[in-house]
């Protein structure tokens, strides 16, 4: 089985799954229409994303002239791959370094991701250098340590209570002394509502781009996908207070919810570039949106 099959089990055997079985082979009723509606909004869509697709399925059954149930599935693929988007490559490269800050709330998945993100692409030739710029707990520069050594990358770090800005810049000038071009900058997630930590993302932010200009080149956000809708409200918190340029979802794998991807799309104006589909150094991907939506949808081991 495919990771995208595997690591989306839980959201199709619940919700999309179920939805599958539900289009035996009937006429379409009233009632059809309600247990779709009511199966996407269990799945995290939202109710707005919900809506969008419910209106392109009543238009495009009408339109072909479907009336029977067996041919629901195909026409809700469409409509779902109509909301998701491929993601772009990466800005970074063709330049001497490159800059990925990473961003996200307590708990989101951000240093896992890093080691994900980072062993990517070392294994893809790139020179690759990591920064512990959480320097909130003495634990989370140690999880980046222990993850730099498990997949061969440098770490930089300060002691715990350190200024993130400063570390920064040690893996600026880390990265730039020792011929690394990609440096991923950790930080830290507590108090995401308090305006302390936005401006603390800022006065990072103002250290990269004074130490080289025109980074950081990507500023990714780490969502935890198991908390559906709340995800996307934090995603709008970030996304207000500062320049986001991608997405990472993680946890997809642990949650019913992973319909809470469409509505990502639906509302926040930033592409989805990985998801994490497991706590492996192998289990993050690049968004691929046919693979994600066949892993939601198929008959099979439903
Ligand atoms: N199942 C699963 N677990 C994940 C995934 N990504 C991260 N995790 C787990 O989520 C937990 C938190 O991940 P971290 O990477 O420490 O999160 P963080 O955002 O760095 O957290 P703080 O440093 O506390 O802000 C860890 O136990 C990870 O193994 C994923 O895609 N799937
Ligand atoms: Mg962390």
């Amino acid at each position: 089985m495919g990771i995208f099959r595997r690591g989306l089990t839980k959201t199709r055997q619940s919700f999309f799954g179920r939805i599958s079985q539900m289009f035996g082979n009937t006429e379409i009723t009233d009632e059809t229409w309600d247990d779709v509606e009511a199966t996407l909004i269990q799945a995290d869509l939202g109710v707005e994303t919900t809506q969008t697709v419910m209106e392109y399925l009543r238009e495009a059954t009408r339109e072909e002239g479907i009336t029977r149930t067996n041919q629901l599935q195909q026409v809700l693929r469409e409509a779902l791959l109509q909301l998701v988007e491929k993601p772009r490559e990466l800005n970074i490269s063709g330049r001497e370094l490159s800059i990925i800050l990473i961003v996200g709330v307590n708990g989101s998945g951000k240093t896992t991701s890093i080691a994900k993100l980072a062993n990517r692409l070392n294994r893809a030739g790139r020179k690759v250098i990591l920064a512990a710029g959480d320097t909130f707990r003495a634990a989370a520069i140690e999880q980046l340590q222990t993850w730099g050594n498990r997949i061969g990358v440098p770490v930089i770090a300060n002691k715990p209570g350190a200024d993130p800005g400063a570390v920064a810049y040690d893996g600026i000038q880390a990265a730039k002394s020792r011929g690394c071009d990609v440096l991923i900058i950790d930080t830290a997630g507590r108090l995401h509502t308090n305006y302390n930590l936005m401006q603390e993302l800022a006065k990072i932010k103002s250290v990269i781009s004074k130490a080289v200009p025109g980074a950081p080149h990507e500023v990714l956000l780490v969502l935890d996908g198991t908390t559906g809708q709340n995800a996307l409200k934090q995603g709008q918190k970030f996304t207000e207070a500062t320049e986001v340029t991608g997405l990472i979802i993680t946890k997809l794998d642990g949650t019913a919810k992973g319909g809470m991807i469409f509505s990502v799309f639906n509302d926040l104006n930033v592409p989805v570039q990985f998801i994490g589909l497991g706590e492996g150094v192998d289990d993050l991907v690049y968004f691929d949106p046919v693979n994600f939506v066949d892993g939601l949808l198929n008959e099979g081991d439903n």
